[in-house]
Formats: structure tokens, C-alpha cells, sequence
């Protein structure tokens, strides 16, 4: 029996429309954008299970791109932050990867290299970051004993380079090797790929500074490396092209990142990821031409920085951008993609606890509470692929379903109900289960959205992983 439910549907469906990364399918247009969190085993930097469940608890978003990850030792500059450069460290991905795959999601791994922004506690035998030039940055290092000042870098000899270039190709590989669908190069706020482009760090003398070319000549030797390692398809990259954190500018912000740009774009990349303003901070008359820079790239684009809802879908629908990322949403809201999808309130960031420390603000931010009402109760939103058979009118009825691994035969179709936009199916699994599935018939996006297993009573997006 078919019903019209007074269903309230989305006034956003481009927010949650799929996405084609160059051959990997997007369930929506909705990024998790890299976030240090501290919270890697303390000693080794492997990720472990809290961390899983932090990243499996967002795996709704489109995309999730993994906190900043440390290439190497000398790559490090913040206290527990974690690495990609042992099997432990491999091994450690491999739980959060399995994780987010297990719930439908997609995850590339920010790969990260801090240049000066590191104290000698940090480093490998207590020695001096390492950059481009000797100049001391204004700030404080995040170190296991507190925030100490910077202090002045070693300036990279010419010949240490290609090594450097190597830890991130090798870096790539390992990524993969854990379960990663790519990784995101990170050349934004002042770390070291960006002290070699801005001027305000780069006083080289050599082939790798002074001139715009000499100054891009190591950022895209390191984006050709990684596009070689694992494929173009696979690599994005972040900018940040007048952020001021870490203590870094420019003379000329747009004399080096439009040709940046048009030379990236040659590389066929991923996707390009855009910090617009200054990173956490204001974005508005700010004088640089992110519409012109956008329009140099031929390839996905990705913005950043302060963006709600509505922004959001006004840069989609006006084809500024094809993804939009948001950072501080994703830490207080593990549902931010159903929250967006119901026009709900968010919840606040718990600014105390954003670095190091254990679950608290971390994995205990609530998700929605369920509603009554068969179609209001999407208290999860599980991306899911459905084989169907057609039924008595010929429509498309659910036969079984596959979240990550897991395959649910369809042993009954319960009920089912139609909304404008929207059909849902009340399904009993040959597990004895019942699942409520939503086909999105414009996109024909299926999720499942309420899980119900009578006998134990559970039920939810935990009961299901379990
Ligand atoms: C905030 C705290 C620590 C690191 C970045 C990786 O700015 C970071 C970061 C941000 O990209």
C-alpha cells in the first residue's frame, strides 16, 4: 500500500547531489575538511580505534579528508599528531580507512610536511626544523611539555631536496598501501610547501627561490612526484593564498597563485582545495580574485573557510565550486550531512578541547535525536548500494543492499511510502532485521536511514557496524 507523506524535504538537493571525482563517485558535495585533532598514539603516531570511531562517525560527509598527516620525522611540528611514514603508523590508517569505508564513505589523507613551523622537541635528535630559508617565524610550537616560541629553521641545502620530494612520494604510496581513495597535498598555512612559494619565508638565492617559477619549482615537484606514485586522479592539493597564520604572506599573492594554478592544471589532479581569507578567520574584503583563480583550473574545485549552509549552496548553484569543505561544523556535528539535509541547528565547538586529550569533544558530540514518523526518524544516513528487480508496476523494489562489505538479502518488502522527491522502503533483512531505505529518485542516491533489530532491541548506525 502506497502513502503520501507530508514529508519535509530538502530545499538543498545540490548539497547532496553525487559527485564524480574523477572516477570516484561522492555520495554528496559535502567535505570534512583536514582537522589536527592530536589524538595519535602517543610514542608511535598510529592512528588507533577512538580515532576510527571519530572518522567512521563523519563517514555521511562526501569526502573526508584525514588531519594533517606527517610525511616524515623531520615533517612533524605539533605534539601527537600522526604519521604515515612506519607499518605501525600504515597499519594504525588501515583501522580508520576500514572504518569509513565500512559506513559508505571516501577519505584522502592530508599529507604534511610543517617546514619551520616545529620546535627542536619535536625533531628527530633535538636538531632545528628544517625550510627554505633561515627566517624565524613569530608564533609558538605546540610540544608535548606546551607551547614553546619558534625558533630560527636550517636552511635546506639544494642537494636535500629530492629527498624531500621522496618522503612525500613514498608517503602517497603508504596511503594507499593503508586503504586511503588519495591523498591531499598540503601546501596551505605556512607549512613547508608554502614557505617555499610566499616570499615572507622564501629567501633562496638558488633555482628554488626569487622568482615566481623558482619559487613553484618545488611545490609542483613534489605534485608531480606524489600524481606519479599513485595517479593524478588520486592527488588533491590545498592553498591558501593570503592566509596570514603561522606568520606567513606574500608581496604579490596573485603573481604566484594563478600561475600555480594553471600549472596544476595541467596535471590532472583530483581536485584543487582553496582556503578563501585568512584560515579560521575573516573572508570578506579581502582583495584576491578567487573567481579568477578558480577559472584557471580545469578540474574540480573545492572551497573553504567559514562557509553555513547557505553559502554553501549558493557557490554550488552559482558553479563557483564542486565541493564545498567545512571544518569546525565537522567536529561538533558527526551528522552534519543529515543536519544540512534538514535545515537543523548546529551543535557549538567545544574550543577547549580541540587538541590532544581522549573521547570528550571528540567522539561524544551528539547526532540528532530520531523523530517519530517512519520518514522523519533519520537519526543515520548510510550511503548504500541497492540491486532492485521490478516490481508489479514495474517500479524498482529493493532485492538486497551492500553497506561497505556487508550484503542484506531482502527477504520481505514490508512497506513503502512516496514523498515528492523521495521513496522510501520499509525492508525486512533475511538477518531478521528491519531497515527503512531512501531512494533519492532525482539523484538515484539509495541510503539507509533507520535500522531496527526486534529481538535485541538496537538500533541505529552502532547496532549496524556491530
Ligand atoms: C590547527 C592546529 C594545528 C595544525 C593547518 C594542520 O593549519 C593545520 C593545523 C591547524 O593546516
Amino acid at each position: 500500500m502506497i502513502q503520501h507523506l507530508p514529508v519535509q524535504l530538502s530545499d538543498s538537493p545540490i548539497l547532496f547531489a553525487p559527485f564524480d571525482l574523477r572516477g570516484l563517485r561522492l555520495a554528496n558535495r559535502v567535505v570534512m575538511a583536514p582537522l589536527t585533532r592530536s589524538r595519535a598514539t602517543h610514542g608511535t603516531g598510529a592512528p588507533n580505534a577512538l580515532n576510527a570511531t571519530y572518522y567512521a562517525q563523519r563517514a555521511a560527509a562526501g569526502l573526508i579528508i584525514s588531519e594533517a598527516t606527517n610525511i616524515s620525522p623531520t615533517g612533524k611540528g605539533y605534539a601527537w599528531t600522526p604519521g604515515i611514514f612506519t607499518a605501525e603508523q600504515i597499519a594504525g590508517w588501515r583501522l580508520v580507512t576500514d572504518a569509513v569505508h565500512g559506513r559508505g564513505g571516501k577519505i584522502f589523507m592530508q599529507l604534511w610536511h610543517v617546514g619551520r613551523i616545529s620546535h627542536p622537541s619535536l625533531q628527530p635528535g633535538g636538531k632545528l626544523p628544517v625550510a627554505p630559508s633561515a627566517v624565524r617565524p613569530v608564533g609558538r610550537a605546540f610540544t608535548e611539555t606546551g607551547y614553546q616560541d619558534l625558533v630560527t629553521p636550517r636552511a635546506l641545502g639544494i642537494e636535500e631536496l629530492p629527498g624531500i620530494a621522496e618522503d612525500y612520494r613514498r608517503a602517497a604510496r603508504n596511503a594507499i598501501t593503508a586503504g586511503c581513495d588519495g591523498v591531499e597535498i598540503h601546501a596551505a598555512n605556512g607549512y613547508l610547501l608554502d614557505q617555499f612559494l610566499r616570499d615572507g619565508a622564501n629567501r633562496r638565492t638558488d633555482a628554488y627561490g626569487g622568482s615566481v617559477p623558482n619559487r613553484l619549482r618545488f611545490p609542483l615537484e613534489v605534485a608531480a612526484a606524489v600524481a606519479d606514485e599513485i595517479g593524478p586522479a588520486r592527488v588533491g592539493i590545498r592553498l591558501s593564498p593570503i592566509s596570514t597564520v603561522n606568520d606567513l604572506g606574500d608581496s604579490n599573492p596573485e603573481a604566484v597563485f594563478f600561475p600555480l594554478v594553471r600549472e596544476l592544471s595541467r596535471f590532472g589532479l583530483a581536485y584543487v582545495h582553496v582556503i578563501e581569507g585568512i584560515t579560521q578567520g575573516p573572508r570578506d574584503n579581502i582583495p584576491f580574485d578567487f573567481a579568477g583563480l578558480r577559472r584557471l583550473f580545469d578540474g574540480p574545485w573545492m572551497a573553504n573557510n567559514g562557509y553555513t549552509r547557505e553559502m554553501a549552496i549558493r557557490a554550488l548553484a552559482g558553479g563557483y565550486a564542486d565541493l564545498i569543505a567545512f571544518g569546525r561544523p565537522f567536529i561538533a556535528n558527526p551528522d552534519l550531512v543529515e543536519r544540512f539535509r534538514r535545515n537543523a541547528a548546529l551543535n557549538d565547538v567545544d574550543s577547549e578541547r580541540l587538541f590532544g586529550g581522549g573521547a570528550e569533544g571528540y567522539t561524544d558530540y551528539p547526532a540528532l535525536a530520531a523523530r517519530s514518523g517512519a520518514a522523519e526518524t533519520a537519526d543515520i544516513s548510510i550511503p548504500v548500494r541497492v540491486e532492485c528487480y521490478a516490481g508489479h508496476r514495474g517500479e524498482e523494489t529493493p532485492r538486497r543492499f551492500y553497506f561497505g562489505e556487508r550484503e542484506i538479502m531482502v527477504s520481505e518488502v514490508a512497506d513503502q511510502w512516496l514523498a515528492p522527491d523521495h521513496r522510501y522502503f520499509k525492508v525486512k533483512g533475511a538477518d531478521g532485521a528491519i531497515y527503512i531505505l531512501r531512494h533519492d529518485v532525482n539523484a538515484d542516491l539509495w541510503e539507509l536511514i533507520m535500522f531496527e533489530r526486534g529481538a535485541q532491541g538496537t538500533r541505529g548506525a552502532e547496532a549496524i557496524t556491530r
